[in-house]
């Protein structure tokens, strides 16, 4: 049914089946896919971690271990002291497994989920690593849409083996939040003409754009629930903040008219490692830089992106970032090529203290291999880089700027815009030693 052009754009319609999929304590899933003795187990995977060790912060803990108080952010050293490591304690209290972050297997798992979502849906909206939007209004109905979800948990399980909560909604706002209505192992159906019911009792923070100090400054006014928000005046919500009053006045009441659209394609791939003490020896910076570029291809190759610019990154300690990159004549994926010119270009850096080492691709294109073999460009070009036309050198900072990873938060992305900006890769911060670019 086409909207009727009365309707201002943002009106309530039915036309949209939104599934909001997020899988549950998704690192912790991915770490007992590989070691199924920690099912059922309070289990802890931590960031900057390693083990034996008690530096890094929580990345996620499991639902056993969010029981006693565990979460997202906190210290591991706080964690140790409430659930001490499995092994390590004598005495009967509880304790956990505790494991470093291995983003390399996260993002493989993430990929199987992704093909599952790819086949089930007609469009897929990643919003992170373990979180995705899809449009499914052409593959199913109001009257059937709960057994489609279900079937789209049970897929998942099976392929990519990962639990997951999944909302369904009219709307993308009201099936985030749904998705986390009944988690772990959730499956909530919001129906047309339910939405604004549905948020009604929420905390005005659940809405779309309503960010922790829009959240207060509500509730300095009074407005403490979606409800209230929805019959507050729009005028005065207007006059205090602008357009967005008017905006979140309509999500509070379940209008919501975006539509679910595929993600801007990246604008580059990227990885770099920290070393604990600075490193001089070239032969142990090539190895580093060899794995990381091998990462980076396999990122690449996943994305089905063909890469023109090949560069890295070489931190002198303290914080002296020098970056070299090489253009290619042609968009390539080639493993081989982007390993080669990475260790090439580090040749330069022979000799120098590093404390940290990055690897990244961009000029990136998304054209399947076919056509690019057509143009008569060739892929296979191997490790001869008669390929390579020019060698900038790009100013120290240059790749902070322009960064996107395959879990990159849409501009469009549901923190509110009073809400810390969303990085590239929104739960990795500096803590980790392996991690994007930027
Ligand atoms: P979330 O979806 O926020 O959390 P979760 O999947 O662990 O748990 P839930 O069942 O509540 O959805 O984040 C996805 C992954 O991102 C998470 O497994 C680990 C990582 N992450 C961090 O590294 N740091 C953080 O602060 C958070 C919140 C998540
Ligand atoms: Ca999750």
């Amino acid at each position: 049914m086409a909207r009727p052009s009365t309707l201002p754009i943002d009106a309530p319609t039915d036309e949209q089946i939104v599934c909001h999929v997020d899988a549950d304590c998704f690192y912790v899933a991915c770490e007992r896919l590989r070691e199924p003795t920690l099912r059922g187990e309070p289990v802890i995977v931590g960031m900057g971690y390693e083990a034996g060790e008690s530096h890094g912060a929580v990345a996620t803990a499991s639902y056993e271990a969010r029981e006693h108080g565990v979460q997202s952010a906190q210290s591991i050293e706080a964690a140790l002291e409430t659930l001490p490591r499995r092994g390590d304690a004598d005495t009967d209290e509880p304790t956990a497994y505790y494991r470093p972050v291995d983003m390399d297997f996260y993002e493989s798992v993430s990929d199987d989920i992704r093909t599952v979502l790819e086949a089930s849906a007609d469009v897929v909206r990643p919003v992170s690593i373990d979180e995705a939007y899809l449009d499914v209004t052409d593959r199913t109905d109001w009257e059937t849409v709960a057994s489609f979800g279900a079937e789209l948990k049970a897929t998942i399980r099976e392929r990519a083996g990962i639990v997951v909560s999944v909302g369904i909604a009219p709307t993308m706002s009201a099936a985030k939040i749904a998705s986390d209505a009944q988690k772990p192992d959730g499956l909530t159906l919001v129906e047309p003409g339910e939405v604004r019911s549905f948020l009604a009792p929420l905390d005005v923070e659940a809405i779309h754009n309503v960010g922790p100090a829009t959240a207060r400054k509500l509730r300095g006014l009074g407005i403490e629930t979606a409800a209230d928000l929805a019959s507050a005046d729009p005028d005065r919500l207007t006059a205090q903040f602008g357009e967005r009053g008017r905006a979140i006045y309509r999500y509070a009441r379940g209008e919501d008219g975006r539509d679910v659209t595929p993600r801007d394609d990246p604008k580059s791939f990227s990885r770099e490692s920290a070393f604990s003490q600075p490193v001089a020896d070239h032969d142990q910076l090539k190895e580093r830089v060899q794995t990381l570029a091998s990462a980076v291809a396999d990122r690449a190759a996943r994305n089905g992106a063909l890469y023109q610019t090949i560069g890295i990154k070489v931190v002198e300690p303290p914080y002296d970032v020098h970056t070299r990159a090489r253009s290619l004549s042609g968009p390539v994926a080639d493993p081989a090529l982007l390993e080669d010119v990475a260790r090439d270009l580090l040749t330069e850096f022979e000799g120098t203290r590093v404390r940290k080492v990055g690897v990244r691709v961009s000029k990136l294109s998304f054209t399947d291999r076919e056509q690019v073999a057509l143009s008569g460009f060739d892929t296979g070009a191997g490790s001869d880089d008669t390929e390579t036309t020019a060698t900038e050198r790009t100013p120290p900072g240059e790749h902070s700027d322009g960064v996107a990873a395959t879990e990159a938060t849409p501009a469009d992305a549901d923190e509110g815009a009073t809400s810390p900006e969303p990085t590239d890769s929104p739960h990795l911060s500096g803590q980790t030693t392996l991690s994007d670019f930027g």
